[in-house]
């Protein structure tokens, strides 16, 4: 099988590990391959977010030293940009602004959400939203697909309590994304894992 080709540099220009693992990238569970140095990715924050590009496939985001990467299967990371390390959530539930393009959102320590509209190329972003502050009060924020039939992808939310919420996007093209969000539930804090 091939393989991710790591080969980026840190926000200094210096040379960072060079060999990383990757995650299984095929849909059926066989014997799993070792791609990468043992440890290689220890100290990285590794999301899966949906296709960020026009590929349609899934495009792994690292953050690791404030920076974020992308990696797309066969070639080396492409580095985002730096100041990643002030989000302590990421997640990518697909198409949210109605141009086709995948997007990315991202929460700060502080609970303010952004909005990172995919570029279609997956090698930066075509601008960034704020979509307010709050969004801390949720332990959990997980890009689900589309969950309600329509085509558009929407984004799940639970708070410490247990109440699941249920963002769902409107293509509308305006700065906010999501409709006013729907309680689906409440005992979602039995669960330890959210994704
Ligand atoms: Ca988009
Ligand atoms: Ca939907």
């Amino acid at each position: 099988m091939g393989s991710w080709t790591h080969h980026r540099s840190g926000p200094a220009g210096r040379a960072l590990s060079p060999h990383r693992r990757a995650p299984a990238t095929t849909a059926t569970l066989t014997a799993r391959d070792q791609i990468g140095e043992v440890g290689g990715w220890a100290g990285a924050r590794a999301h899966f977010p949906g296709s960020l590009d026009v590929s349609g496939h899934a495009d792994p985001l690292e953050v690791y030293l404030d920076h974020l990467y992308t990696y797309e299967y066969g070639n080396g990371p492409s580095s985002l940009g730096g100041g990643w390390d002030a989000f302590n959530a990421l997640t990518g539930p697909g198409e949210l602004t109605g141009d086709g393009k995948g997007d990315l959102l991202a929460r700060s320590s502080g609970g303010t959400l952004c909005l990172y509209r995919g570029d279609g190329r997956s090698y930066g972003f075509a601008g960034r939203t704020g979509l307010g502050s709050g969004w801390n009060a949720y332990n959990a924020l997980a890009g689900a697909g589309d969950l309600t039939g329509d085509g558009r992808a929407d984004l799940l939310a639970v708070t410490p309590s247990g109440t699941l919420y249920r963002y769902a996007a409107t293509h509308t093209g305006t700065a906010n994304p999501f409709a006013t969000r729907a309680n689906l539930g409440t005992g979602w804090n039995t669960y330890t894992q959210f994704h």
